[in-house]
């Protein structure tokens, strides 16, 4: 079996990631890294053992060789590296959140369909086998009628007024940053479990550290150094620290989530619990492998991910059986396994029958993160305004 070709623009954090899971599907080479200038593309193509290593992503993208283009840099070269891959007629495989507004985004979905490539927005968190498996019980009733969905997605990376990444910049990360940045993560899953998109949003979006001293020489995501005063300069930040956005889902669900990167001592604390008319689920990405189930009348219980009782359609995406405890990395390995399959399997681009989550799906995560925009500028409701149908 002749086995696909990925370049990987972009060897960041993510981007070693990407790397890492490709290599587990076995017919996958990853053979060119491009970075944003050949010093680093050497360096890091070297760290990552990937034989090509471009200066400039144009290059990548122009090499017969490759079949898939993962875009792996910060979310302003999104738009322009994905609309020249797919113009290329290369499978794009672009991270989160795909652009930088809905209007980007919605270009991209067009594009793609104009040239019939495989395409994918990289929504790994809904690959955690317990978050499969809470989709299918619902989808089988086991929940009842999901009146209320409520969670966070919390961390303390950006706690300290030193703490720079380029996600602080409405330039380079885009006008929202918490909500954009992790908060998509969250509607993502709850979306796909319950199987309803948002509708209509009220957002409070606060940035408690209005001035950042951003060090003179940037460094990778969560990349720590030992600097002294004379190595900063102090910035004005234009990006929230914090969002919390009420929610209301197409089928009646009510929700709210809170997203924030200033909250001392979460790291990356993601959690749900959905409240059905039956039962409640309840789930944290820091205990990945545990659910809590909440009953009236019953005794509470604990459904730890073994695949042995898990729904089929959930259980395929379990690779260790119960007690194996499975995380995060291993998400990417389950959704690159569902991408590459696909495309290996030559059957076109349909974004109704693939498994995956496609530029679709994240056109309608901008859809809603510009409605929280709206709803944070103007103290009001906002309604979600989709310019497609489709993608949950
Ligand atoms: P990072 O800053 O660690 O890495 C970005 C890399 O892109 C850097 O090595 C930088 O040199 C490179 N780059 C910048 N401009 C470039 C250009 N013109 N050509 C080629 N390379 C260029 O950032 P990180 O944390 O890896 O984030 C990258 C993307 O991945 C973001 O969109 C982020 O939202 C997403 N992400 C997704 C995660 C997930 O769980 N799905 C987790 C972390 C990040
Ligand atoms: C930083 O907030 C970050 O790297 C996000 O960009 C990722 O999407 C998340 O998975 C981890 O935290």
């Amino acid at each position: 079996m002749k086995k696909i070709k990925a370049g990987l623009i972009g060897g960041g954090f993510i981007g070693a990631i990407h790397a890492e899971a490709l290599r587990r599907l076995g017919y996958v080479d990853v053979i060119a890294l491009a970075e944003a200038n050949q010093d680093a593309a050497d360096t890091l193509a070297g760290q990552l053992s990937i034989p090509k290593a471009y200066g400039n992503y144009k290059d990548l993208i122009s090499d017969g060789e490759i079949d898939t283009v993962h875009v792996l840099t910060p979310n302003k070269f999104h738009f322009q590296m994905s609309r020249e891959a797919e113009e290329a007629g290369k499978h794009v495989v672009c991270e989160k959140p795909l652009s930088m507004n809905s209007i980007e985004a919605h270009e991209l979905v067009q594009t793609a369909r104009k040239k019939g490539v495989v395409n994918a927005v990289c929504h790994n968190m809904r690959y955690y086998p317990l978050v499969k498996q809470a989709r299918e019980m619902i989808k089988a009733g086991e929940a009842g009628d999901i009146r209320l969905v409520h969670g966070n997605y919390l961390q303390d990376w950006l706690f300290l007024d030193t703490d720079y990444n380029w996600r602080l910049s409405a330039e380079f990360g885009g006008k929202s940053r918490a909500v954009a940045d992790i908060g998509t993560h969250w509607l993502d899953m709850v979306q796909y479990m319950i199987g309803q998109r948002v509708v209509s949003v009220y957002a409070d979006l606060n940035t408690f550290i209005p001035v950042r001293k951003k060090p003179k020489v940037e460094a990778a995501t969560y990349v720590v150094r030992d600097l002294g005063p004379d190595d900063y300069e102090d910035v004005t930040i234009d990006t929230e620290d914090h969002g919390t956005v009420m929610l209301k889902f197409s089928g009646g669900t009510k929700g709210v989530l809170i997203a924030c990167q200033v909250c001392a001592g979460r790291k990356n604390h993601i959690e749900w619990e959905l409240n059905g008319t039956k039962k409640t689920f309840q789930w944290c990405g820091e205990k990945p492998n545990h659910m809590w189930i909440g009953e009236r009348g019953k005794v509470n219980g604990e459904f730890i991910k073994n695949p042995a009782i898990m729904y089929p359609d959930a259980a395929t995406y379990a690779g260790a059986p119960c007690g194996l405890g499975e995380g995060y990395l291993d998400t990417f390995k389950s959704i690159f396994s569902d991408i590459y399959g696909w495309i290996r399997e030559g059957k076109g681009m349909d974004e109704q029958k693939v498994p995956f989550p496609t530029f679709l799906t994240g056109l309608q995560e901008l859809s809603i993160v510009d409605a929280v925009l709206k709803s944070g500028e103007s103290g009001t409701w906002v309604d979600v305004e989709y310019l497609e149908d489709g993608g949950y």
